[in-house]
Order: structure tokens, then sequence, then C-alpha cells
């Protein structure tokens, strides 16, 4: 059924049986959140975000054959490594995953010297290659485009600070070769309401006939501290730091118990989205609290015309 949106309903329906996992779903397990899944050989494939008991953050692999019920890896990744200087893994997070040309990319923010962005491959999710530090600090939110544009890899990411950040806009920059990267240009910046605080790129950018589909992540500051809710833009095919619109109005935001109650409150973050071009479901994956993972779903038909009626004029 199309979406009514008239109704106080967000666009983003939640799954029934949320959270998918919940923060003990392996024994070192603190909380698992804001982790990131794709689709794999018939089955799904994902790295999850543990934060550990000696809160530690650290990236473990997971697999699933409906995209719901995972097996996570007790033990985090161990990265084959080709430089040691910068291979501290005990403080990873916040991963994405980018299938480009056959090959599984992750982006996350590793802490090298600060917050800043590390870039793997894995070809099987069993062995996984540390491939460099790409961006220096302080940023966070990398996410790589599925294909190169214009003859060059594109990345969003979102330049920050040392602590929690009160300030954010998405940038992009693009490469000849996935480890040095350039032309750095804002993409998008805050703007008022849920998203005036920071905002940060949530998924890899699905690409449609209208252009690339950003769903993020934007904050807002209450009295009781940051806010993180979920809206969604349409960015140009062919030059993606153009900005064609995005929603005044969020797509999901903080109400459910395990959304506002947890390690961090009041926090719903992407890092995934599955786009079933047959059925035309969008599948969104969301850590709710920084304590588990979540799934919510939207028809990308309903998701296009969302933007495009609850955008800014300007
Ligand atoms: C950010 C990151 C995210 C987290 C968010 C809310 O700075 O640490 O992993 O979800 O804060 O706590």
């Amino acid at each position: 059924m199309p979406h009514d949106f008239a109704a106080n309903e967000p666009l983003l329906k939640r799954y029934s049986d949320n959270p998918i996992v919940g923060r003990a779903a392996i024994p070192c397990a603190n909380a698992i959140f804001n982790s990131a899944v794709v689709s794999y050989e018939g089955e799904y494939r994902g790295v999850f975000r543990v934060d550990d008991q000696c809160r530690r953050f650290r990236m473990h692999a997971g697999r699933s054959t409906d995209g719901i019920q995972w097996d996570i890896e007790p033990e985090p990744i161990s990265w084959k490594v080709s430089d040691p200087s910068v291979a501290a893994f005990d403080y990873t997070y916040d991963p994405r995953i980018t299938p480009i040309d056959g090959r599984y990319f992750i982006t996350w923010c590793h802490t090298c010297h600060g917050p800043s962005i590390g870039l793997g491959v894995t070809d099987d999710f069993e062995s996984f290659e540390f491939l460099d530090v790409v961006l220096p600090p302080f940023n966070r939110n990398a996410v790589l485009f599925p294909r190169k544009i214009g003859g060059r890899y594109m990345m969003l990411h979102r330049p920050s600070d040392n602590g929690h950040t009160p300030f954010g806009d998405i940038f992009v920059s693009s490469s000849p070769d996935l480890l040095h990267w350039g032309r750095h240009r804002v993409v998008m910046g805050v703007r008022d309401g849920w998203q005036s605080t920071k905002i940060g790129a949530g998924p890899v950018p699905i690409e449609t006939p209208e252009g690339w589909v950003l769903i993020y992540h934007g904050v807002l500051t209450s009295c009781n501290g940051f806010v993180y809710s979920i809206g969604a833009a349409i960015l140009d095919l062919d030059d993606p730091t153009h900005l064609l619109h995005r929603t005044r109005r969020y797509i999901l935001a903080p109400t459910e118990l395990y959304e506002c109650v947890g390690d961090v409150p009041n926090v719903t973050f992407p890092c995934a989205a599955l786009y079933d071009e047959g059925t035309g479901e969008v599948r969104v994956y969301y850590g709710g609290a920084d304590t588990c993972v979540c799934l919510a779903t939207c028809s990308m038909a309903d998701l296009l015309a969302f933007i495009k009626e609850n955008r800014f004029d300007d």
C-alpha cells in the first residue's frame, strides 16, 4: 500500500521484531549497533560494530541467510596488514560496505591519532585486508559510491573533531585508485530542525534513474543532548557534488524504547540499505541507541516521492 504522506507515521516502517541483533548476541559484547550488511551469493554478509566489555570498539564479521537472523563471529576481524604503524584496531567503528567490481570495500572510522577513515577489502568475508588510512584525522562517516563516476572513484565523508563534534557537513572527494583522495567538495550542510547540528552520510548511495539516493543521519541538540534521526536526499547521477533534493521532514526518528534507551539515548543511525529492484523494497539497517541493530523498510517509489514532496523549497 502506498505511504499516506499526511499520516503521523514516518516513511520508514520498523520491522515488527526489532531489534534484529541485541546487545548480547555474542559473549564479549557490551553493545552491537551501527553495522553494515550486503547481499552475497544469495545470502547476506555483514561487518558489525561490537563494543566489548572492555569498551573497545571493534568490527566482527557476520553471516545470514535472510538478512534478519545473524550469526556474528565471537572474535573480531583479524586484518591482513602491510603497514603495522597504522594498524591499531581496538577503536574502529561505524563500518559501511560497498561492492565495487565484485570486491567488497569496507570504510570505517579508524583511530589513528584521532578519528580518521580506514579502508579495507574482502572477497569472501573470511579473509580481510586493511588497505590504508585514506583520510587523516579528524573525519568520520565515510562511504564509497558503488562505481566510478566520470572516471574516478568517489567517497562521501564528514570532517569532524576529536570529540563528540557539535558541527558537520557532508563532503565528497574523488580518487583514481581508492587510495589517494582529492578534489574535496561540500555536498550538503546542516539545515534547521532535526538536521540542525550535524549531518553524516549513511548507507552506500543507491543508483536510480532520478539520481543517487542518499540516506543520511541528521542531529539536533536538545536540552538532553544529541538526537539522531534519518533523512534522505537525491544527488545528481553524473555529478554527485550537486544536491538535487533533500527531505525537510525526517524519514525515521528515535521514538521506540530500543532507540531511546541504551548506551546513548535517542539515536537512529543508518549504516546500510539493501534495494531489491525486483520488489522495489528498500531495507534500511540502523543502530538503535548505540546498543542494538534494527531494520526498517519502505518502497523506493515512496522514498523518491517523499523526498520530492517533503523537500526544502530553496
Ligand atoms: C557518533 C558515533 C556513532 C554514534 C553516535 C551517537 O559520534 O560514535 O557511532 O552512533 O555518535 O552516539
